[in-house]
Protein backbone atom coordinates (compact mmCIF):
# COMPACT_ATOMS: atom_id res chain seq x y z
CA UNK A 1 0.00 0.00 0.00
CA UNK A 2 1.24 3.43 -0.55
CA UNK A 3 2.32 5.55 1.61
CA UNK A 4 0.06 7.38 4.15
CA UNK A 5 -0.82 10.94 3.54
CA UNK A 6 -0.05 13.68 5.98
CA UNK A 7 -2.16 17.09 6.35
CA UNK A 8 -0.59 18.94 9.53
CA UNK A 9 -3.53 21.46 10.83
CA UNK A 10 -2.16 24.06 13.27
CA UNK A 11 -5.24 26.12 14.51
CA UNK A 12 -6.28 27.69 17.87
CA UNK A 13 -9.13 25.24 18.33
CA UNK A 14 -8.31 21.14 17.68
CA UNK A 15 -10.85 20.05 19.53
CA UNK A 16 -12.70 21.40 16.97
CA UNK A 17 -11.66 18.64 14.81
CA UNK A 18 -12.39 15.33 17.27
CA UNK A 19 -15.94 13.94 15.57
CA UNK A 20 -15.75 15.54 11.96
CA UNK A 21 -12.37 13.59 11.49
CA UNK A 22 -13.12 10.13 13.58
CA UNK A 23 -16.31 9.87 11.67
CA UNK A 24 -17.38 8.52 8.25
CA UNK A 25 -15.06 7.61 5.20
CA UNK A 26 -12.66 10.15 7.00
CA UNK A 27 -12.34 7.86 10.08
CA UNK A 28 -11.68 5.04 8.03
CA UNK A 29 -9.16 6.60 5.66
CA UNK A 30 -7.63 7.67 9.18
CA UNK A 31 -7.96 4.05 10.87
CA UNK A 32 -6.96 2.00 7.54
CA UNK A 33 -3.92 4.14 7.38
CA UNK A 34 -4.37 6.13 4.38
CA UNK A 35 -4.23 9.99 5.95
CA UNK A 36 -2.86 11.07 9.16
CA UNK A 37 -4.00 14.18 10.10
CA UNK A 38 -1.79 15.95 13.39
CA UNK A 39 -3.85 18.78 14.89
CA UNK A 40 -1.27 21.54 16.41
CA UNK A 41 -2.44 23.70 19.12
CA UNK A 42 -0.91 27.27 17.60
CA UNK A 43 -1.26 28.14 21.43
CA UNK A 44 1.97 25.06 22.80
CA UNK A 45 3.84 27.54 20.95
CA UNK A 46 3.54 30.66 22.95
CA UNK A 47 6.09 31.62 25.19
CA UNK A 48 4.45 33.91 27.78
CA UNK A 49 2.36 33.17 31.08
CA UNK A 50 -0.92 33.62 29.64
CA UNK A 51 -0.59 32.05 26.48
CA UNK A 52 -1.32 35.13 24.18
CA UNK A 53 -1.70 34.21 20.39
CA UNK A 54 -3.52 37.87 19.50
CA UNK A 55 -2.97 41.01 19.86
CA UNK A 56 -4.53 44.92 19.00
CA UNK A 57 -3.97 45.74 15.48
CA UNK A 58 -1.34 48.51 14.62
CA UNK A 59 -3.61 51.74 13.30
CA UNK A 60 -6.53 50.69 15.58
CA UNK A 61 -9.69 49.58 14.60
CA UNK A 62 -12.12 46.83 15.84
CA UNK A 63 -11.12 43.58 16.75
CA UNK A 64 -7.88 41.54 17.31
CA UNK A 65 -5.17 40.33 15.15
CA UNK A 66 -3.37 36.57 15.41
CA UNK A 67 0.50 37.61 16.93
CA UNK A 68 2.99 36.50 14.47
CA UNK A 69 5.16 35.03 17.24
CA UNK A 70 3.72 31.60 18.15
CA UNK A 71 2.11 31.19 14.18
CA UNK A 72 5.42 31.31 13.26
CA UNK A 73 7.46 28.91 15.57
CA UNK A 74 4.18 26.65 15.36
CA UNK A 75 5.13 26.94 10.97
CA UNK A 76 8.49 26.40 11.75
CA UNK A 77 8.06 23.03 13.70
CA UNK A 78 5.87 22.25 10.65
CA UNK A 79 8.05 22.49 7.93
CA UNK A 80 10.56 20.51 9.98
CA UNK A 81 8.08 17.47 10.00
CA UNK A 82 6.56 18.09 6.34
CA UNK A 83 9.50 19.97 4.38
CA UNK A 84 8.06 19.58 1.18
CA UNK A 85 4.61 20.09 2.06
CA UNK A 86 2.62 23.66 0.81
CA UNK A 87 1.78 26.00 4.02
CA UNK A 88 -1.93 26.80 2.88
CA UNK A 89 -3.79 29.60 4.64
CA UNK A 90 -7.47 29.33 4.64
CA UNK A 91 -8.90 32.76 3.95
CA UNK A 92 -11.70 34.58 1.97
CA UNK A 93 -9.00 36.09 0.51
CA UNK A 94 -7.75 33.02 -1.11
CA UNK A 95 -7.75 31.24 -4.35
CA UNK A 96 -11.17 29.80 -4.74
CA UNK A 97 -11.26 25.79 -3.74
CA UNK A 98 -12.53 23.52 -6.77
CA UNK A 99 -12.10 19.88 -7.46
CA UNK A 100 -9.47 20.48 -9.42
CA UNK A 101 -7.53 22.47 -6.84
CA UNK A 102 -9.22 19.60 -4.78
CA UNK A 103 -7.27 16.83 -7.22
CA UNK A 104 -3.71 18.73 -7.36
CA UNK A 105 -3.56 18.90 -3.95
CA UNK A 106 -3.58 15.29 -3.19
CA UNK A 107 -0.33 14.91 -5.15
CA UNK A 108 1.35 17.30 -2.75
CA UNK A 109 3.55 15.87 -0.18
CA UNK A 110 1.61 16.47 2.28
CA UNK A 111 -0.57 19.88 3.24
CA UNK A 112 0.06 22.24 6.36
CA UNK A 113 -3.56 23.91 6.79
CA UNK A 114 -3.43 27.12 8.85
CA UNK A 115 -6.78 28.05 10.49
CA UNK A 116 -7.07 32.29 11.16
CA UNK A 117 -8.83 33.53 13.38
CA UNK A 118 -9.83 36.68 14.73
CA UNK A 119 -9.53 39.51 12.31
CA UNK A 120 -6.68 37.27 10.45
CA UNK A 121 -2.91 36.46 10.75
CA UNK A 122 -0.08 39.56 10.73
CA UNK A 123 0.49 40.24 7.50
CA UNK A 124 4.43 39.70 7.70
CA UNK A 125 3.46 35.84 8.34
CA UNK A 126 1.57 35.71 5.50
CA UNK A 127 3.79 37.74 3.06
CA UNK A 128 7.02 35.01 4.16
CA UNK A 129 5.53 31.75 5.36
CA UNK A 130 2.69 30.86 3.43
CA UNK A 131 2.85 29.78 0.47
CA UNK A 132 -0.76 29.58 -1.15
CA UNK A 133 -3.97 30.65 0.28
CA UNK A 134 -7.16 28.74 -0.25
CA UNK A 135 -10.71 30.14 0.08
CA UNK A 136 -13.65 27.35 0.25
CA UNK A 137 -16.55 30.30 -0.95
CA UNK A 138 -17.73 34.03 -0.95
CA UNK A 139 -18.81 34.13 2.82
CA UNK A 140 -17.24 34.84 5.85
CA UNK A 141 -16.10 32.03 8.42
CA UNK A 142 -15.60 33.01 12.80
CA UNK A 143 -12.19 31.01 11.77
CA UNK A 144 -10.40 28.75 8.76
CA UNK A 145 -11.36 25.45 10.61
CA UNK A 146 -14.31 24.71 8.92
CA UNK A 147 -12.88 25.58 5.72
CA UNK A 148 -9.76 23.72 6.61
CA UNK A 149 -12.09 20.18 7.07
CA UNK A 150 -13.72 20.75 3.70
CA UNK A 151 -10.20 20.60 2.35
CA UNK A 152 -8.87 17.31 4.31
CA UNK A 153 -12.89 15.64 3.22
CA UNK A 154 -12.20 16.64 -0.31
CA UNK A 155 -8.23 16.05 -1.02
CA UNK A 156 -9.04 12.64 0.81
CA UNK A 157 -11.17 11.51 -1.40
CA UNK A 158 -8.55 11.27 -4.20
CA UNK A 159 -6.03 9.49 -2.28
CA UNK A 160 -4.96 6.38 -3.59
CA UNK A 161 -7.38 3.23 -1.58
CA UNK A 162 -9.61 5.27 -0.49
CA UNK A 163 -12.78 4.95 -2.38
CA UNK A 164 -14.00 1.71 -2.96
CA UNK A 165 -14.33 0.28 -6.68
CA UNK A 166 -18.11 1.76 -6.30
CA UNK A 167 -17.73 5.23 -5.53
CA UNK A 168 -14.96 5.51 -8.02
CA UNK A 169 -16.35 5.09 -11.08
CA UNK A 170 -19.47 7.28 -9.88
CA UNK A 171 -16.73 10.03 -10.06
CA UNK A 172 -15.80 8.70 -13.29
CA UNK A 173 -19.29 8.45 -14.97
CA UNK A 174 -20.01 10.72 -17.97
CA UNK A 175 -21.81 12.94 -15.12
CA UNK A 176 -18.53 14.78 -14.23
CA UNK A 177 -18.47 18.47 -14.88
CA UNK A 178 -22.66 18.22 -14.06
CA UNK A 179 -24.47 18.11 -11.79
CA UNK A 180 -25.60 14.74 -10.60
CA UNK A 181 -28.94 12.91 -12.10
CA UNK A 182 -31.73 12.34 -9.32
CA UNK A 183 -31.65 8.71 -7.57
CA UNK A 184 -34.09 7.19 -5.93
CA UNK A 185 -34.54 3.67 -3.80
CA UNK A 186 -37.38 1.48 -2.34
CA UNK A 187 -40.17 1.84 -2.19
CA UNK A 188 -41.51 1.88 -6.21
CA UNK A 189 -44.83 4.34 -4.52
CA UNK A 190 -44.02 6.27 -1.78
CA UNK A 191 -47.36 8.57 -0.87
CA UNK A 192 -48.28 8.53 -4.62
CA UNK A 193 -45.47 9.32 -5.93
CA UNK A 194 -43.54 6.91 -8.43
CA UNK A 195 -39.94 6.12 -9.80
CA UNK A 196 -40.06 6.61 -12.97
CA UNK A 197 -40.81 3.66 -15.12
CA UNK A 198 -37.29 3.36 -17.05
CA UNK A 199 -35.37 3.04 -14.26
CA UNK A 200 -37.42 -0.44 -13.48
CA UNK A 201 -37.57 -1.16 -17.14
CA UNK A 202 -33.68 -3.37 -16.51
CA UNK A 203 -33.06 -1.67 -19.93
CA UNK A 204 -29.42 -0.15 -19.05
CA UNK A 205 -28.79 1.94 -22.53
CA UNK A 206 -31.74 3.95 -22.07
CA UNK A 207 -31.29 4.61 -18.18
CA UNK A 208 -27.57 5.40 -19.26
CA UNK A 209 -29.50 8.06 -21.98
CA UNK A 210 -31.87 8.97 -19.41
CA UNK A 211 -29.67 9.99 -16.75
CA UNK A 212 -27.50 11.84 -18.93
CA UNK A 213 -30.35 13.61 -19.98
CA UNK A 214 -31.57 14.66 -16.13
CA UNK A 215 -28.15 15.70 -15.43
CA UNK A 216 -27.73 18.29 -18.34
CA UNK A 217 -31.09 19.23 -17.63
CA UNK A 218 -30.74 19.92 -13.96
CA UNK A 219 -27.17 21.52 -15.02
CA UNK A 220 -28.60 24.06 -17.66
CA UNK A 221 -31.34 24.90 -15.00
CA UNK A 222 -29.45 25.58 -11.94
CA UNK A 223 -25.93 25.90 -13.31
CA UNK A 224 -25.10 26.80 -16.60
CA UNK A 225 -21.86 28.15 -16.13
CA UNK A 226 -20.26 24.79 -15.15
CA UNK A 227 -21.39 23.72 -19.31
CA UNK A 228 -19.63 27.28 -21.02
CA UNK A 229 -15.96 26.50 -21.25
CA UNK A 230 -15.51 22.23 -21.92
C1 LIG B 1 -13.06 31.47 4.73
C2 LIG B 1 -12.27 30.59 4.03
O1 LIG B 1 -13.63 32.70 6.65
C3 LIG B 1 -12.84 31.98 6.11
O2 LIG B 1 -11.67 31.56 6.72
C4 LIG B 1 -11.50 31.89 8.08
C5 LIG B 1 -10.94 33.22 8.36
C6 LIG B 1 -11.69 34.14 9.07
C7 LIG B 1 -11.15 35.38 9.36
C8 LIG B 1 -9.84 35.67 8.94
C9 LIG B 1 -9.10 34.73 8.24
O3 LIG B 1 -7.82 34.98 7.85
C10 LIG B 1 -7.66 36.12 7.06
C11 LIG B 1 -6.23 36.41 6.85
O4 LIG B 1 -5.86 36.59 5.58
C12 LIG B 1 -4.55 37.05 5.37
O5 LIG B 1 -5.46 36.50 7.76
C13 LIG B 1 -9.67 33.52 7.95
C14 LIG B 1 -14.11 31.81 3.92
N1 LIG B 1 -13.94 31.14 2.77
N2 LIG B 1 -12.84 30.44 2.84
Amino acid sequence: MSQSFKIRILTLFPEFFDSPLSTSLTGKAIERGHLEVELVDIRDFATDKHRKCDDIPYGGGAGMVMKPEPLVAALEDAREALPDAPRILLTPQGEPFEQATSVSLADEAGLILVCGRYEGIDERVRQNWIDREISIGDYVLTGGEVAALVVVDSVMRHLPGVLGNQESVTEESFSEGMLEYPQYTRPRSFRGHDVPDILLSGHHENIENWRREKALQRTRERRPDLLDDE
